[in-house]
């Protein structure tokens, strides 16, 4: 592929209403959306860095800049054959997944939309529709309850609840007295440490799916004697930044399930990688969520067509989150289910009118 131009936006899109997690309480969406032309196709990503660093530890500011003067003027120069060999081409800047994911995405769907079939095809996903559960912000009990309840009477296969210490024992024994067997699931994004195993094991008695991050967000070692002492699953997210890392959490025990994010671990090629591993091993393995706006959800609802993911993964319905996205298409579920968005790529078209409204800052590469 010959690369004409990389085109770096940066917009901001309200929520429809906070998102509280242990880390943040967050009410709007900064997305870094990456454009690549090639022979007059366009292909589109999105980068999940945030202003600051509160989940991982890259940041908008510093991807934009490696985007600018890194990955797009090395894409633009030398254009690649295949969208597959751009990370290991890449490795030589270390680190910083999200924001070469963010240009590698692009570089997939404008591929995909070249050769004329959609993402998932190329990824091997023969799925047309995925079932997916949802992730809910913090809030009161009384409120988290009632959205419990919406999201089962919705259909959705699994719900997540975001915990921290003092939001999880009182908040789960609400949820179980309604709804005591449903596929539920916590996520604590790195809030608890070890020396609160007490804790820890009373979170262990309300029959939850898995737990996601309880530990430090990048720590094998204390997870792994935490799943000694736990019944429940452990599921890594934000420890799990590359195919090496899954590999060494799953070889050292500390995590049996993995939650995947195509930005945190690098792109659609490291995915790949992690997918086969998991497979080999029989890993279950899920689609997790950074909020996307249309374009990254796309995207991860046809990664998530492949085999593996066998857990329901965290893209939920696109007007949970936001009242007008960037796409034209509306990513909805029925009944829990989210159809795979047709036609070449990842399937979706731009907004183009609200995209210009909501850009703060727009630079290309060529
Ligand atoms: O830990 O999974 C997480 C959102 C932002 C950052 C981290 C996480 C999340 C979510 C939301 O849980 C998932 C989604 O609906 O996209
Ligand atoms: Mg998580």
């Amino acid at each position: 592929m010959k690369i004409d131009e990389v085109e770096v936006r940066l917009v901001r899109l309200p929520y429809r209403s906070p998102f509280k997690t242990s880390f943040a309480e967050e009410t709007e969406k900064h997305a870094t959306i990456v454009t690549v032309r090639s022979e007059g196709v366009e292909g589109y990503g999105e980068g999940v860095m945030d202003p600051f660093p509160n989940y991982r530890e890259e940041t908008i500011a510093g991807a934009h800049h490696l985007l600018l003067h890194a990955f797009g003027p090395d894409l633009v120069a030398n254009g690649c054959e295949h969208p597959s060999e751009l990370t290991a081409r890449w490795a030589r800047w270390r680190g910083n997944p999200m924001a070469k994911t963010a240009l590698e995405l692009a570089v997939w769907d404008c591929y995909a939309r070249q050769q004329g079939v959609p993402l998932r095809t190329l990824l091997g996903g023969e799925l047309t529709e995925i079932p997916v559960g949802a992730s809910l912000g913090m809030n009161t009990v009384e409120k988290t309850v009632e959205s419990v309840s919406q999201h089962v009477e919705q259909g959705y296969k699994r719900v997540k609840l975001k915990i921290e210490p003092g939001w999880d024992v009182e908040l789960l024994a609400a949820v179980r007295a309604v709804h005591p067997h449903i596929e539920l699931t916590v996520d604590a994004n790195s809030a608890y440490t070890l020396d609160m195993l007490p804790l820890l094991r009373q979170i262990d008695e309300f029959g939850l799916h898995y737990i996601e991050q309880p530990l430090h967000w990048d720590d094998l070692t204390e997870h792994a004697v935490l799943a000694k002492e736990l019944r429940t699953e452990i599921c890594l997210d934000e420890t799990l930044t590359s195919p090496a890392r899954v590999k060494a959490a799953l070889d050292l025990g500390a995590c049996t399930v993995v939650n995947v994010k195509v930005g945190r671990v690098g792109g659609l090629q490291s995915v790949r990688e992690i997918h086969d591993l998991c497979v080999a091993r029989n890993v279950p393995m899920w689609c997790g969520g950074m909020l996307e706006t249309g374009i990254g959800r796309a995207h991860n609802i046809h990664l998530a067509t492949m085999p593996g993911f066998v857990f329901p993964g965290d893209t939920a319905s696109a007007s949970r989150t936001y009242a007008r996205d960037l796409v034209e298409q509306q990513l909805e579920t029925t009944d829990g289910i989210m159809p795979v968005p047709e036609g070449p790529g990842i399937g979706v078209t731009l907004d183009r009118p609200f995209l210009e409204q909501v850009t703060e800052s727009r630079e290309v590469v060529r």
